[in-house]
């Protein structure tokens, strides 16, 4: 390896899933040129996935983003522009259109994957400095269902387990998550912690494919799409019946059994047998692993959230840990993974666009003012209705009541459902603004001003990761170009429209340390964090503060709820199938979801010759009965048909997953070509309470694809 030797090794974060393993990244001649795992970091201890393994070859691409460009319409040729120009052209644009149409016709579409500091400064601008509550995120599409189910039943956000539960759980229910593809470095730690004692760990798998985490498992629940509620609910029907319940614990520590007895009296396992298209033995099966195991822990991600029922699934899950007491306890606990490196403080910073810093609420008049002193703006500048979510966001772009949307760090014309409309919204409106590090993507090809970002390694930042974990991240060399950090560039717009008092930062330490104060005497309170302390003691979990300053390994273990009475809540809730079923025009339910070497849209792990060879284009899992039924071979072309649009891609013919039910990845967008787009046939409906989308099921019809068209489009 001489001449290839490394300058220096440097502790960082992965950019990529919500694990939030450790890195260490390899320096040579001012660029990041390999990554190891960090030992060291609490969280995965030396263990990391192939993507990051692979990050480097990422970073300096030609098709980076180098310097800013605006253009007058979307058709026209970019000009490149100097930073002060944009900001003073953007500052005009957005001025005229407070004055002429008021501060909700501007919108900001934030992202995971942006530091806390960079969603800080985001929301503080929109929401306190220009008076618009329309800053949300691709958080929405992920992990909203997730916030209001642990709001509803717990009395708020956030997860209370860490992942040393992991190592103590002696029951595993992983629902709706691919934990093996997903959240690799978890999956390990399962299947460590299940080799180690293979009589006392028991996992269960509830997912409609036969997937690698499924495989795994002791006992694989093939659920039909959407039908969660009624497996939970029917669990929940065999604790009571077999007396497996903790009395002592929901006496003390829960209300509303009595209602949620009755609401799961009629969920036998015989009636979730007709409804979940799974065998009645295996639901009583799952419900003993469950009701007799120690230390019960759940894991689960999309296939939860990602529904019109997404909360409720959610409500379903926490009714069983706390009829129980499965929570508060080493090795116990409803434990929702995060998709995203940074989707954690995305919530604590108020992301969604009906959240405040701190875990506070737009809404809540004490919590808006509380702010609003805090930023140093005069009482009643914050809204006090909450801003539009992400999708009613470009649902009111199509309408054009949004005239001007900001999107940073998310590239929502490949990654939201039905994307006719989400095009259709970014022509509609009069100023698009895309801030991302990569030229051309999806969603850039809509911008009238491009604004290049600074990306993982290219800027300091902190991110909390899925066990409420935060960790720093180092600058480790300088971006391309002229492209600066996310809060960099709101920081300058924010001066140019005349917020200077507002926005004096110089440096990412400055934004968190103001963050931090403003989270004191919140549940995620990190008002004892600072960079200092997170370089010389290493990540640190909130609540971290003067009390307890070296963080909090598990929220709850003395019993109290953050609810006004102290008691979580049991929810009774009714099963609630997909919103749009099967019928005989469309006789399949479509789900989507991930594979295991490619980050969502691909604007990274797409320039990747190993990954990308690994999976070169999306391919449908059909079922071989439904093969049959449609006269479709092993490896044929197909077209895939919703109410909203086509695919065509190549089949694989399987029984990895239910009859009825077939599979598409959604990591190929339209620029991908137009006919590779998973979500082109998505619907954007959407659960009442989270504004989430239903991802995870619509009904589809398919047939083999006989001659192509010869455009693309
Ligand atoms: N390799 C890779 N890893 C990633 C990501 C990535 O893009 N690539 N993205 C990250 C992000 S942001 C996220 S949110 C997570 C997502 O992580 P996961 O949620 O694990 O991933 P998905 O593939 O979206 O969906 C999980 C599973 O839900 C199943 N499912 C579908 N419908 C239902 C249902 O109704 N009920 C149940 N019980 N299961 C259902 C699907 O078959 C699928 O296997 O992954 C993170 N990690
Ligand atoms: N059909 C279907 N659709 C889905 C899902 C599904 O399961 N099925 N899952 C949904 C979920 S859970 C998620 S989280 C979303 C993810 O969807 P997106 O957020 O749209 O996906 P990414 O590809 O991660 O987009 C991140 C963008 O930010 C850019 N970027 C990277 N680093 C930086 C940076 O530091 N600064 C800036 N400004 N830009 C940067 C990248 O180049 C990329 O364009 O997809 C959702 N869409
Ligand atoms: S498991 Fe997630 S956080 Fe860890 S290295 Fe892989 S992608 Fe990164
Ligand atoms: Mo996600």
């Amino acid at each position: 390896m001489t001449g290839n030797a490394i300058d220096r090794w440097q502790k960082s974060y992965c950019p990529y899933c919500g694990v939030g393993c450790g890195l260490l990244a390899g320096i040579k001649d001012g660029a990041v040129a390999k990554i190891k795992g960090d030992s060291e970091h609490p969280s995965s201890r030396g263990d990391l996935c192939l993507k990051a393994v692979y990050l480097p070859e990422t970073l300096r691409t030609d098709d980076r983003l180098l310097y800013p460009q605006i253009r007058s319409c979307q058709e026209g040729p970019f000009k490149r522009a100097s930073w002060q120009q944009t900001f003073k052209y953007l500052a005009n644009r957005f001025r005229q259109i407070i004055d002429d149409h008021g501060p909700e016709a501007v919108a900001f579409y934030g992202s995971g994957q942006l530091t806390t500091e960079e969603y800080y400064v985001g929301n503080k601008l929109a929401k306190g400095f220009l008076g618009s509550n329309n800053f949300d995120t691709n958080s929405r599409l992920c992990m909203a269902s997730a916030v209001a189910g642990y709001k509803t039943s717990l009395g708020a956000d956030g997860p209370p387990v860490a992942y040393d539960d992991i190592d103590a759980a002696n029951c595993f229910l992983l629902i709706g998550s691919n934990t093996a593809d997903c959240h690799p470095v978890i999956f390990k730690r399962i299947k460590q912690r299940k080799l180690k004692a293979p009589d006392d760990v028991m996992i269960i798998c509830v997912d409609p494919r036969r997937t690698e985490t499924a495989d795994f498992a002791d006992l694989h629940l093939p659920i039909r799409p959407g039908s969660d509620i009624a497996l939970l609910n029917a669990m929940l029907h065999v604790l009571i019946e077999q007396n497996l319940l903790d009395h002592e614990f929901i006496a003390a520590h829960v209300n509303g059994f009595a209602e949620l007895r009755e609401t799961v009296k009629n969920y036998s396992p015989k009636t979730a047998e007709e409804i979940c298209v799974i065998p009645e033995c295996l639901i009583v099966e799952a419900a003993l692993i469950f009701g007799k195991a120690r230390r019960a822990l759940s894991l689960w991600s999309m296939g939860v959230n990602q529904s019109a029922v997404g909360v409720h699934k959610n409500n379903a899950i926490h009714n069983l840990h706390l009829a129980t007491g499965q929570i508060g306890k080493p090795g116990a606990g409803p434990f929702s993974l995060t998709g995203q490196p940074n989707a954690m403080g995305g919530r604590e910073v108020g992301g969604l666009s009906h959240m405040l810093p701190g875990y506070r609420s737009v809404e809540n008049p004490r919590h808006r003012e509380e702010v609003e002193r805090f930023w140093g703006l005069p009482v009643g500048s914050i809204a006090p209705q909450a801003g539009l979510s992400a999708l009613d966001m470009f649902d009111a772009a199509a309408q054009g009541k949004i005239k001007a949307i900001w999107i940073l760090c998310t590239n929502p014309a490949s990654s939201a459902p039905d994307l006719d409309v989400i095009e259709k919204a970014l022509r509609q409106a009069e100023l698009v603004v895309v801030q991302d590090a990569y030229h051309p993507t999806a969603t850039t090809k809509f911008a009238h001003v491009l604004l290049p970002a600074a990306q993982w390694s290219e800027k300091e930042g902190v991110m909390t990761n899925s066990e409420r974990r935060i960790t720093y991240m180092p600058k480790l060399a300088e971006p391309p170009g002229e492209a600066l950090a996310d809060w960099q560039i709101l920081t300058g717009f924010a001066r140019e429209m005349g917020f200077a008092a507002g926005f004096p930062y110089e440096s990412a330490e400055e934004i968190f340390a103001e963050y931090a104060a403003l989270t004191e005497n919140s549940l995620c309170d990190c008002s004892a964090a600072s960079y200092a302390r997170l370089k010389s003691d290493g990540p640190l979990q909130w609540p971290v503060t003067a009390s307890s300053p070296a963080g909090t390994v598990r929220l709850y273990a003395d019993g109290k709820f953050p609810t006004g009475d102290g008691k979580a809540n049991f929810i009774s809730i009714e099963h609630g199938g997909p919103v749009e079923d099967v019928d005989d025009q469309y006789p399949l339910l479509l789900t989507t979801g991930r594979l295991k070497v490619h980050w969502h849209t691909m604007t990274r792990t797409g320039k990747v010759e190993v990954l990308r060879k690994t999976s070169p284009e999306p391919i449908l899992d059909l079922h071989r009965a439904d093969a049959r039924r449609f006269g479709i071979r092993d490896a044929d072309f197909v077209e895939v048909i919703s109410r909203r649009g086509k695919v065509m891609v190549q089949c694989r013919v399987t029984e990895e997953l239910p009859k009825g039910t077939c599979f598409l990845p959604f990591h190929w967008g339209r620029d991908h070509g137009f006919f590779k787009a998973a979500n082109n046939l998505t619907i954007s409906a959407r659960d009442p309470l989270s504004r989430q989308p239903e991802l995870k099921a619509c009904a589809v019809r398919v047939r083999q694809v006989v001659d192509f068209p010869l455009e693309d489009n």
